[in-house]
């Protein structure tokens, strides 16, 4: 198989066909869609192993997706699948395959990369995780002074921080209470202080979490967390109280970490697709080796889905079409993310990143530049805490701004009725977006008012309605249907990129901030040097020399 050269999406007959189709129907209200279709949710909702998927409250008829399904096969998604699963090269600007659905392959499956097959190599390092998580779970592993493990740290940031933290956090019914697990990722002192502050040396094991072992923001965290365990403990030797989960051994044994606790990943896996790898091991050591099983299980399931369903029934597909839909056509510049679940408060962050730093690109995969827009502005927030924060702009602000709302139907804590009062609020949500309220329907509840009041709260009482929003209904937040809502956003931002020709798996817009901070550091630090920058980062260093007090 080849790449394809040319991304030409937006010169294909479909483009300028749906283009055509948003303008003949973006007057369209939803209300009127649901009023004269009551089979629109039957319709527009999709339910595949106990996840139900309801995009039936969006702006969109048939038609809109039979367009939609065709500038799928117009960008070639059936191709950019079989590449994906494969393992071709399709990272082309870092030359790597996207393997982070083999992470999640049974032991009897068989995926070959460069000749060789990978799937006993990610089991062989599965067993090692499980080895040792299974050895601290059981208060088997022995600190300096023969103490069990009591804390785990995990030192890492961006892919090595954030999926491991959502996951370890959603799934805390499931964990072992004898372990608190810790995540440390900023290089703002007071993240690692605060949380050495409430540990014993004697009974904490650190994890160091980075792929490349050259992150300063964890290497200087790690190098903080091995300078307080050495002072307070006396003892030079790390080799009980830090591991690694790195690509990189060289680095991990000048560290002062014992070889055979680096647990390793590969560069096909990329660093916000990578909690199904070794960085998982937080995850794991928290719910354990058969939990984590279960994650991967759903995150395979849902790869299977996705690999196997035709595009009318296959749910990263729908919703990755509809978010084109908004972005493209629309002109939708965000796209919100809301989880009714405390446990998964922090995903919107997780699919921020995944999201932001995939699509987030201007240049097709081959350099060309886009002329479209592509990745939307990702941002969110749990539910119902949302509501009283910011949902008064979706409601009656000026923006377009299509919602996911992500629900379980059960809850692993039962207080009186509150999961009912949970649900309802999310479900009340997308009706009142969708709907709207009318006149009609306000000059009934104002009916006591006349004249100027009327005139003046009438406008404001208005809902216009017609916000787009998707519910994926989940049957309660276990590892196996967390692992397969992961693996659905993942597709989702792939199936995306491949639409708008991007290649969803490189960064390099991290970079240069990274560089010019290299730059700026030891200007703080020396006073007398001169500046040349421009006229405010000059500004702020100065500020900076003249208040900042070294201890
Ligand atoms: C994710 C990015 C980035 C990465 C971090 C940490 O896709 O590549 O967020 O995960 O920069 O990198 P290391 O694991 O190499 O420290």
């Amino acid at each position: 198989m080849t790449i394809p050269r040319h991304n030409d999406i937006n010169a294909s007959p479909v483009w300028a066909k749906l283009h055509q189709h948003q303008r003949a129907t973006r007057h369209m209200h939803m209300r009127e869609l649901f009023d004269t279709d009551s089979r629109r949710f039957d319709k527009f909702s999709l339910e595949f192993d106990g996840l139900l998927l309801d995009y039936s409250k969006n702006r969109l008829t048939e038609r809109t997706l039979s367009l939609l399904f065709e500038l799928a096969e117009a960008a070639d998604l059936t191709g950019w699948m079989d590449r994906m699963r494969s393992g071709e090269r399709i990272n082309i600007s870092e030359n790597r395959a996207v393997l982070h659905t083999a992470l999640r392959l049974p032991e009897s499956a068989s995926l070959m990369v460069d000749g060789r097959n990978v799937v006993p190599e990610v089991h062989a390092v599965l067993r090692a995780m499980k080895q040792f998580t299974d050895t601290v779970r059981a208060g088997a592993w022995y600190g300096i002074e023969g103490r069990p493990v009591t804390d785990v740290v995990n030192l890492g940031i961006g892919g090595s921080d954030l999926g491991p933290q959502v996951v370890t956090e959603a799934l805390a019914p499931y964990a072992t209470p004898d372990l608190r697990i810790h995540f440390v990722s900023n290089v703002d002192g007071q993240d690692i202080a605060r949380t050495l502050a409430r540990l014993q040396p004697e009974t904490t094991l650190f994890i160091v979490a980075s792929k490349s072992f050259t992150t300063p923001e964890t290497l200087l965290n790690a190098e903080a967390a091995k300078k307080w365990f050495v002072k307070r403990t006396g003892q030079g030797d790390i080799r009980r109280h830090f591991v690694a989960v790195s690509a990189n051994p060289e680095a991990v044994e000048a560290f002062g970490i014992d070889p055979a606790n680096r647990f390793t990943f590969w560069d096909w896996v990329g660093g916000r697709y990578s909690v199904w790898s070794a960085i998982g091991l937080p995850v794991m050591m928290a719910v354990g080796y058969e939990r984590f099983c279960q994650l991967l299980d759903g995150a395979h399931t849902m790869d299977n889905h996705f690999f196997g369903a035709s595009f009318t029934r296959n749910m990263p597909v729908i919703l990755a079409l509809i978010g084109v839909w908004y972005n493209t056509f629309y002109g939708a510049h965000t796209h919100a993310i809301m989880p009714y679940d405390h446990g998964l408060r922090r995903l919107p962050a997780h699919i921020q990143q995944l999201d932001m730093e995939s699509n987030g690109k201007r240049v097709g995969r081959h350099g060309e530049r886009l002329d479209f827009d592509t990745g939307p502005v990702i941002w969110g927030e749990e539910g119902v805490n949302s509501q009283h924060a910011f949902f008064q702009l979706l409601h009656q602000g000026t923006r377009l701004v299509p919602c996911d709302f992500i629900v379980p139907m059960n809850t692993h804590y039962p207080v009186d009725h509150q999961h009912a009062v949970l649900v309802a609020n999310c479900f009340a949500q997308s009706e009142a977006l969708m709907r709207g309220k009318g006149e009609a329907e306000v000059l009934a509840e104002l009916a006591h008012l006349t004249g100027d009041e009327l005139d003046m709260l009438l406008p404001q009482k208005l809902f216009p309605g017609n916000q787009p929003s998707n519910t994926l209904a989940l049957d309660r937040v276990t590892p196996r249907t967390l692992g397969m809502l992961l693996a659905l956003y993942e597709h989702r931002v792939f199936v995306q990129g491949v639409i708008w020709g991007i290649n969803s798996f490189d960064q390099w817009g991290v970079e240069y901030g990274k560089q010019l901070a290299r730059r700026i550091l030891p200007e703080l630090k020396a006073p007398d040097q001169a500046l040349a920058h421009d006229s405010s980062t000059n500004g702020l260093i100065r500020h900076f020399r003249r208040q900042y007090h070294a201890d």
